[in-house]
């Protein structure tokens, strides 16, 4: 498939993934979704790439729904499940970590996509705000699925309701992002932070992505036994190897990935 509202490139096992709709802040028409969710589940999934970056072209990140494209008075449940949800599943379920490069401002839907996404790194000149509220709209694309669990529900509710801009200072104490980077070096940094996730032992990093999805809706007995699992598939590993050769060497590890 060829994109028409996104950019990506591949850089040493990272594939960075540009909204690339910069006049309207990357907002989200249905056609950049559905290219989204092709990336995502291939070109994403290929053996090579070994971490995803998501970020904006220009100066947004994401703006959210594309207001102008959008028909508001369609099934938007049925656009929902069509258009953003194979979005947030295809993030899930790849077995690598997929970053948010916030560079700038992410609302909305834009909001939701970096909180789908495994990390959220911000540029300190990004903000974040959820604007459902502001047009009328209760939160979706997995936003209120991620937020509570990333910054609890009441500050999920205070912030939908107050619709209010957070800096990335805020967004950093209060968990929303994880990293908070330079803006003016921002392309550099994010990319060294996401190409250090590849070098990584990325075999292991897909098991803990899951070890962690399973761990949100477990009991303590079914997560041990998902990491007993996890941790067999990971002992297994040719990393393993590896890592346990580098050390006994004094060595930095060179892990593959498998
Ligand atoms: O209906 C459904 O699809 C259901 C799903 C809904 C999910 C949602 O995402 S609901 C929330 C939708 N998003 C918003 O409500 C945010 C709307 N945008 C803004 O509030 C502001 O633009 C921002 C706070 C994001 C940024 O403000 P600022 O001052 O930095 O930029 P700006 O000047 O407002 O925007 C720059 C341009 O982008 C501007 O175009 P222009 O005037 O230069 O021609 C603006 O119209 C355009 N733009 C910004 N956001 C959107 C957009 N165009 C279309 N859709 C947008 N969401």
């Amino acid at each position: 498939m060829s994109y028409e509202y996104l950019k990506l490139e591949e850089h040493g096992g990272v594939l960075r993934v540009g909204l690339d709709r910069p006049d309207v802040l990357n907002a989200l028409n249905l056609e950049l979704l559905k290219e989204l969710a092709d990336a995502l589940t291939g070109p994403a999934a290929q053996e090579s790439v070994r971490a995803v970056l998501i970020t904006g072209n220009g100066r947004g990140f994401c703006a959210g729904a594309d207001l102008d494209s959008t028909p508001v008075d369609a099934d938007i449940g049925q656009m929902l499940e069509e258009h953003y949800h194979p979005v947030v599943r295809a993030i899930a379920s790849l077995p690598k970590p997929v970053v948010a490069g916030v560079n700038g401002v992410a609302a909305g839907a834009g909001l939701a996509l970096a909180a789908a996404c495994d990390v959220r790194v911000a540029s300190a000149n990004a903000t974040f705000t959820l604007g459902f509220t502001g047009i009328g709209l209760a939160l979706d694309a997995g936003s209120s699925y991620f937020l509570s669990r990333l910054i609890g529900p009441g500050r999920t509710y205070e912030l939908a309701i107050s619709n209010r801009r957070v800096d990335a200072a805020e967004a950093l104490a209060i968990g929303l992002v994880e990293r908070v980077i330079s803006h003016e070096s921002y392309d550099l940094e994010i990319m060294a932070v996401v190409q250090s996730f590849a070098l990584g032992a990325t075999y292991a990093f897909g098991l803990v992505k899951e070890e962690l999805r399973a761990a949100l809706g477990n009991s303590l007995e079914q997560q041990l036994l998902v990491e007993a699992r996890a941790q067999s598939a990971a002992a297994a590993s040719q990393d393993v190897r590896e890592g346990v050769l580098a050390f006994k060497e004094k060595r930095p590890p060179r892990f593959g990935g498998h």
